[in-house]
Formats: structure tokens, C-alpha cells, sequence
């Protein structure tokens, strides 16, 4: 097992990892940016190491600082989080390269699955369900047409080094192939500097399902249930819950033993997120994602397991500590993203928090490194904390997430908690109705009534 685990992350993921070190008896290096002297993960760090400005790509994304940081401290290992570099294969093959363990998959699945053409044929191979499309990249608009003649319009065509919703343009009719096919290509150049793409049937009305993974990196996988996801607002998730109100356990142990069998012959080590789209009975693969992610304490609180305990343990070549039928599935779960913006403009509020209560009860777990007087920087993504709630069932749930949320007081800055006030009482989030389009036309809709934004 290791012996020092250097933390390469920042806030409420920091903290989480940390806490996975500190339970399994592992010193914990802290790294941070000068704008994080003061971060809760830094005053709970066995050792901290400032690897400079606060700039990400000065700092949190500058692997030659990280690295010096490891051989300073003599850190074995270092856990990415999520973000910044945990999808970076350069920098998992620096690591193994300097004998310093990337608690994560191989550089090569990294690459894999984050180029989308790749990933979409590593998917069909190993059998899982895919969105009707090309067979690889289109060379050129008149490639992409015929694609879209042969699914049947609307399509979407896509940027193999996309993901995220970057990079993706609609066509709902041959007449508009020409210009969404340029501009995607222009735009994946721009953004990517890649303007490989590929053609998909679009879904016009699809929830966005994930399936949580482990691989023990030689020949086994087993599944962790699912999550809905697909409460969004342009591509940011707002409310993730689990189970699905629309998956039964037939199709949850269909499609989760399929991903679950993929991962075990791909040999994936680690964590990993299988993301579908569901419409119609039907999953569609559109991406995996080969990190931890954000809404992983919704998985934790159905199945009681320790999803960053089981990602040292594979890193530390003990495979994974139990098998598909020790995993059951209990209750309900929903997690809300506490961001530091406005409730109805979504605009950044960075700032100081003048008072802080975090609710709490049974079934309540709050995720956050803020605290009284803590100043958030403006540097950073505006996650301040998770709200993850569990009960019995989606009503109980839904119950303790309501009161959970008026005990919930964070003030001196703006915060997205009032938005959940209103969605834990809608009807249609209380029946569970609404797909990855839902929250967007409510926001939109809000905003029409009002004639201002909220
Ligand atoms: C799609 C789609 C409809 N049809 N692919 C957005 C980000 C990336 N995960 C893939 N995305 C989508 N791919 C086909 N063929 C709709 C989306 C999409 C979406 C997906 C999941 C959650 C929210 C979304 C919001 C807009 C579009």
C-alpha cells in the first residue's frame, strides 16, 4: 500500500481524497496555489507544498511543479480528482515515468476514451450499445450527408477531441449540413486543434444516465448501479440522483452487467463512468469518462461503498475488494452542486462567507471545504460544496432534501441553493419527469415570465 499520497487538486475533491488517505492510515501531501494558502485541504494535510500562482495553468495544471512536489515530500503516488489533470495521459506516463503511482486508468485508456471516435468503436467492440452513426470520423461534408441520409436527419455531428458538449453542431435537414459540418470543423480546430469528426443520430429527448465502474486492471469489472444526470444547464450538472426514476432493475443489471463485462476485458484499472444517453426503452454510449467524478457520493450513499478507498486500493495492486453480488443497491440518493453564482443569472459570486451552517440529521452528507470567513478566490470553478441526501425511497429523499435545504445557510456571497428550493417542490422534478432539455426550458421559461433572468 502506499505510504504518501500527494492530493494534485483543490477544494471539496481534496478534502474527499484526503479523507479516503487519512481512514486508510496514508500521509497526505497537500499542493496548492498561492490563492489557496488557506484552504481547509491545506490545514488538514499531513505536508503542503505551495506550486504557485493562482493561475490553474501555473499551478494546479503545471506538472513539472507537481512533480517536483512529489520528489520534495517523496510522495508514492498521486490522486488527480477530477479536472484539471485527471484525464491527462501526458501526465499519468510522466508519473509512472519518475516511479510515482497515478491512482487512475493506463495513459492508453485516458487516451482511448478521450478521443470520442476511438472510445464510440472501443464501445461497439466490447458490445455496448451505441448511438446509430458514422463508423469512425467523416472526412468531409459530403461523407457527413451521407451518414445522415442512411440515420435520418436530425443529427448531430460531433468532435472526436470534444466531449462535455464541446464541439457539437445540430442538423436537422440536408440544408443545413453545409454550415453546421464548417462551423463544427472550424470550431474543433479552434478549440481542440483537432478537426476530426463523426455524424450521430441526434436523440431530440433523452436522460442522461451514467454507469459507475471498477476495474481491477487485469480481467474483472463490476458495476455500481447508475446515475441520472440529466438535470444540466449548458453542459454544467445541477442534480444527480440515483436510481434513475426511469431505469427498473431489469434494465439496470442488462446494462450494468454489459459495461460491467467491457471494462473487465478492456483491463481498466480504476474508477471509471460509462455515460448514456436513455430514450425510449434504449441506452445509446455517447462517452466515458475515465476519472472520478464529481457526483460520485450519489453512488456512495445507495451502495455504502468508498469509491476513492477502492480507487487507492486498485492503484495499489489489491483489485477490488468485493464482487458484483456483494453490491446492493439501498434507497435513494440525490446530490445538489452548491455553486458560489447568482440563482438566476448564474453568474459567478466569489467572495468572502460571512456565515456558514451546513444542515445535517440522518441520511445529510455535505461536501465542501468552505468555512465562516473562508474568502472563495475567483480563480477557480465555482463549486463551493455537495449537498448529497439519502433515504428509503425518492419520497423520503425528496422530504430530507427539502428540509435540508432550508436548514442550509450560506451568506456574503450568492449561491445556487435557492434554485434547489424551487426544484425539490416542482411537480414534475417531485414525478421525476424531465430530461437533459428540462431545465433549460424551465430557466428560459423564468426568465420569459419575469422578463428578467430567474
Ligand atoms: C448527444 C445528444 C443527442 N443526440 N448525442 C452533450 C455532451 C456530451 N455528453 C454529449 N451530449 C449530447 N450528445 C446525440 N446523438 C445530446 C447531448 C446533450 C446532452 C447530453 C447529456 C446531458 C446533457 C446534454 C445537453 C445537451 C446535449
Amino acid at each position: 500500500m502506499f505510504g504518501k499520497i500527494l492530493i494534485a487538486n483543490r477544494g471539496e475533491i481534496a478534502l474527499r481524497v484526503l479523507r479516503a488517505c487519512k481512514e486508510l492510515g496514508i500521509a497526505t501531501v497537500a499542493v496548492h496555489s498561492t490563492a489557496d494558502e488557506d484552504a481547509m485541504h491545506v490545514r488538514l494535510a499531513d505536508e503542503s507544498v505551495c506550486i504557485g500562482p493562482p493561475p490553474a495553468r501555473d499551478s494546479y495544471l503545471n506538472i513539472p511543479q507537481i512533480l517536483a512536489a512529489c520528489e520534495i515530500t517523496g510522495a508514492d503516488a498521486v490522486h488527480p480528482g477530477y479536472g484539471f489533470l485527471s484525464e491527462n495521459a501526458r501526465f499519468a506516463e510522466i508519473l509512472e515515468a519518475h516511479k510515482v503511482a497515478f491512482i487512475g486508468p493506463s495513459a492508453e485508456h485516458i487516451r482511448i476514451m478521450g478521443d470520442k471516435i476511438e472510445a464510440k468503436k472501443t464501445a461497439e467492440r466490447l458490445g455496448i450499445p451505441i448511438v446509430p452513426g458514422s463508423d469512425g470520423g467523416v472526412a468531409n461534408e459530403i461523407a457527413a450527408r451521407k451518414i445522415a441520409a442512411e440515420v435520418g436527419y436530425p443529427v448531430l455531428i460531433k468532435a472526436a477531441a470534444g466531449g462535455g458538449g464541446k464541439g457539437m453542431k445540430v442538423a436537422r435537414t440536408p440544408d443545413e449540413l453545409p454550415d453546421a459540418f464548417a462551423t463544427a470543423r472550424a470550431e474543433a480546430r479552434a478549440s481542440f486543434g483537432d478537426d476530426a469528426l463523426y455524424v450521430e443520430k441526434y436523440l431530440g429527448k433523452p436522460r442522461h444516465i451514467e454507469i459507475q465502474v471498477l476495474g481491477d486492471g487485469k480481467n474483472s469489472g463490476v458495476h455500481l448501479g447508475e446515475r441520472d444526470c440529466s438535470l444540466q444547464r449548458r453542459h454544467q450538472k445541477v442534480w444527480e440522483e440515483g436510481p434513475s426514476p426511469v431505469i427498473d432493475e431489469e434494465a439496470r443489471s442488462r446494462i450494468g452487467g454489459v459495461v460491467a463485462d467491457a471494462v473487465g476485458s478492456l483491463g481498466y484499472s480504476g474508477a471509471g463512468t460509462v455515460e448514456f444517453l436513455f430514450e425510449n426503452g434504449e441506452f445509446y454510449f455517447i462517452e466515458m469518462n475515465t476519472r472520478l467524478q464529481v457526483e460520485h457520493p450519489v453512488t456512495e450513499a445507495i451502495t455504502g461503498i468508498d469509491l476513492v478507498n477502492e480507487q487507492i486500493r486498485i492503484a495499489a495492486g489489491r483489485g477490488i475488494s468485493f464482487g458484483q453480488d456483494a453490491v446492493t443497491f439501498e434507497g435513494h440518493a440525490i446530490e445538489c452542486r452548491i455553486n458560489a453564482e447568482d440563482p438566476r443569472t448564474f453568474a459567478a459570486s466569489p467572495g468572502r462567507i460571512a456565515n456558514y451552517h451546513p444542515p445535517g440529521g440522518l441520511g445529510v452528507r455535505v461536501d465542501s471545504a468552505v468555512y465562516q470567513g473562508y474568502r472563495i478566490p475567483p480563480f477557480y470553478d465555482s463549486l463551493i460544496g455537495k449537498l448529497i441526501v439519502h433515504g428509503r425511497d425518492r419520497t423520503e429523499c425528496m422530504m430530507r432534501l427539502r428540509r435540508a435545504l432550508d436548514e442550509f445557510v450560506i451568506d456574503g456571497i450568492r449561491t445556487t441553493i435557492p434554485l434547489f428550493r424551487d426544484l425539490v417542490v416542482d411537480e414534475e422534478i417531485v414525478a421525476g419527469q424531465y430530461d437533459i432539455h428540462w431545465l433549460e426550458k424551465r430557466l428560459s421559461a423564468s426568465v420569459d415570465a419575469h422578463g428578467r433572468t430567474g
